[in-house]
C-alpha cells in the first residue's frame, strides 16, 4: 500500500502510525486526525465530529497516559499474586485458556471536559474528546481470580502496568479497584479492541476494562495484579483521581477538603453534529450525538431548540447498557435563515440527569453540563 504524505507526517509525530498499517486496503473514509493536546508523552484528543456512531475506530480513539507507552512486548506476562492460593504467571498463551468475552463500553478519562472548568484547573485541557466507545474482547478478571483462588481478607485488586515514570522520584501509575467490582462479569483483561489485537497506545498486549468506571481504572500494559486487603496507596490513589465529598466553591484548592475516589462516570451527552459555526441549508436540521452513563443504561435523551424551554425526545440507536453509549438523533424543520441552537441532556434509568451548568471541582473531573451547539441556516 502506498504511504501518503499525510500518513508519513502523522507517523513522524508519533500519532496514528496504525493508520498506515490498516490491513484491508484503502479506507473509504480516512480516519479523522486526532488533536495533539500535549507531546512527551503524547496526549491525543478525538474531534467532536467522531461522536456520531456506536464504535470509534481504534485509530480515532483518544490516547492518554502519564508517562507514555513502554516498549511493545507482545509476550509480556501478567503476574497474579498477593492474597491468592496459587500465584499465576499469565503468558498470552495462558490467557487463551480462559473463555473470551466481548464488552462494548465507553472509555472516558475522568478529566474529559476539563477545558470547560471556570476558573481553569491544571491538567490536560481536554474538550469532549477524551472518550470513545470500543468493542473490547478478553478474559474475565473473575475467571482468573477464581483460578488463582482468593484467600481470606482479599478485598482489593492492585493493578500495575509496564510503563515507568521518567524519574525515580515520580511515583508509578499504581492503582486498585475493589474486589467486588473486579468480580463483576464485565470486568475484562482485554487483549483486543474492535476486532484486532490491542495496539501499543491503547495498552498492548493486555489492559483492564471496567465499564462505567473512569479510565484511570483501565490500567494499560498490565504486568501485575495483586490481591490486597486494602486499597493501593500513593499519589495516583490518595491525591489524584479524587473528588470533593461535598461541592466546593469554584477556585477552592484540594488541600484540607474531604475527598473520595472517582469511580462511575455521571450521565453525559454530546452533540457531534452540526458543529459549532456550521452553515446548513434551511429545511430539516438533524442533530446527532451520543449519550451514556456509568450508573445505568440511558433512559431518554432530550434536545431543545429554544435554549431549554421546550424539550423533544430524541431517537436512540444501539443497545442500552451500563457505561455503554447510544447514538441519538433529533430533527427540526427550520424554514427561515438565522442562527439555530440545539441543547442536549440525557437521563439514565437510575433517575440521574445532567446539570445545566458544570459543577466545578479542583481537578475538573466529570464535566457533564448540557452541551449546546449553535449553527447558521442560510
Ligand atoms: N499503565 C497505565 N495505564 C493507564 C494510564 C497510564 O498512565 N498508565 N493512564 C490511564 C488514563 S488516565 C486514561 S484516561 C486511560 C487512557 O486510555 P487510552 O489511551 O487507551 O484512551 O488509560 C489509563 N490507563
Ligand atoms: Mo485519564
Amino acid at each position: 500500500m502506498p504511504i501518503s504524505r499525510r500518513d508519513l507526517l502523522r507517523s513522524a509525530s508519533g500519532a496514528l502510525v496504525a493508520a498506515s498499517l490498516w490491513p484491508f486496503g484503502a479506507r473509504a473514509d480516512q480516519p479523522r486526525e486526532l488533536m495533539e493536546l500535549a507531546a512527551g508523552p503524547q496526549q491525543l484528543e478525538t474531534p467532536l465530529s467522531a461522536f456520531d456512531r456506536l464504535i470509534i475506530p481504534t485509530d480515532e480513539l483518544f490516547v492518554r497516559s502519564h508517562f507514555g507507552p513502554p516498549r511493545l512486548d507482545p509476550s509480556r506476562s501478567i503476574r497474579v499474586d498477593g492474597l491468592v492460593r496459587k500465584p499465576l504467571d499469565l503468558r498470552p498463551e495462558s490467557l487463551a485458556r480462559y473463555s473470551s468475552h466481548d464488552v462494548t463500553a465507553v472509555i472516558q478519562c475522568a478529566g474529559n471536559g476539563r477545558r470547560f472548568s471556570e476558573p481553569r484547573v491544571s491538567g490536560v485541557q481536554w474538550g469532549h474528546g477524551a472518550m470513545g466507545q470500543g468493542r473490547w474482547r478478553g478474559v474475565r478478571l473473575a475467571d482468573v481470580l477464581q483460578d488463582a483462588g482468593l484467600q481470606d481478607g482479599a478485598a482489593h485488586v492492585g493493578l500495575l502496568g509496564a510503563d515507568r515514570p521518567p524519574l525515580p522520584t515520580v511515583p508509578a501509575f499504581h492503582r486498585s479497584i475493589p474486589l467486588a467490582r473486579a468480580l463483576m462479569p464485565d470486568t475484562l483483561i482485554a487483549i483486543e479492541l474492535n476486532g484486532r489485537p490491542l495496539d501499543l497506545n491503547h495498552g498492548a498486549p493486555a489492559r483492564l476494562v471496567v465499564p462505567g468506571w473512569a479510565a484511570d481504572h483501565w490500567v494499560k500494559w498490565l504486568t501485575h495484579i495483586e490481591i490486597l486487603a486494602e486499597p493501593v496507596g500513593g499519589y495516583f490513589m490518595d491525591t489524584a483521581y479524587r473528588l470533593p465529598v461535598e461541592p466546593v466553591p469554584p477556585g477552592t484548592s484540594t488541600k484540607g477538603i474531604a475527598t473520595e475516589p472517582v469511580h462511575e462516570f455521571p450521565v453525559k451527552s454530546v452533540i457531534a453534529g452540526p458543529a459549532e459555526g456550521d452553515v446548513r441549508e434551511r429545511g430539516v436540521q438533524e442533530v446527532i450525538g451520543v449519550a451514556f452513563s456509568g450508573y445505568a443504561p440511558i433512559e431518554r435523551v432530550e434536545v431543545s431548540f429554544d435554549g431549554g424551554q421546550r424539550w423533544e425526545r430524541a431517537k436512540l440507536e444501539g443497545e442500552p447498557g451500563f457505561g455503554r453509549w447510544q447514538v441519538f438523533r433529533a430533527r427540526k424543520k427550520i424554514g427561515s435563515a438565522g442562527t439555530v441552537t440545539a441543547t442536549v441532556r440525557a437521563f439514565d434509568r437510575a433517575g440521574n440527569t445532567q446539570p445545566e451548568h458544570a459543577i466545578w471541582n479542583p481537578s475538573g473531573y466529570f464535566q457533564n453540563a448540557w452541551h449546546r451547539v449553535a449553527w447558521s441556516v442560510a
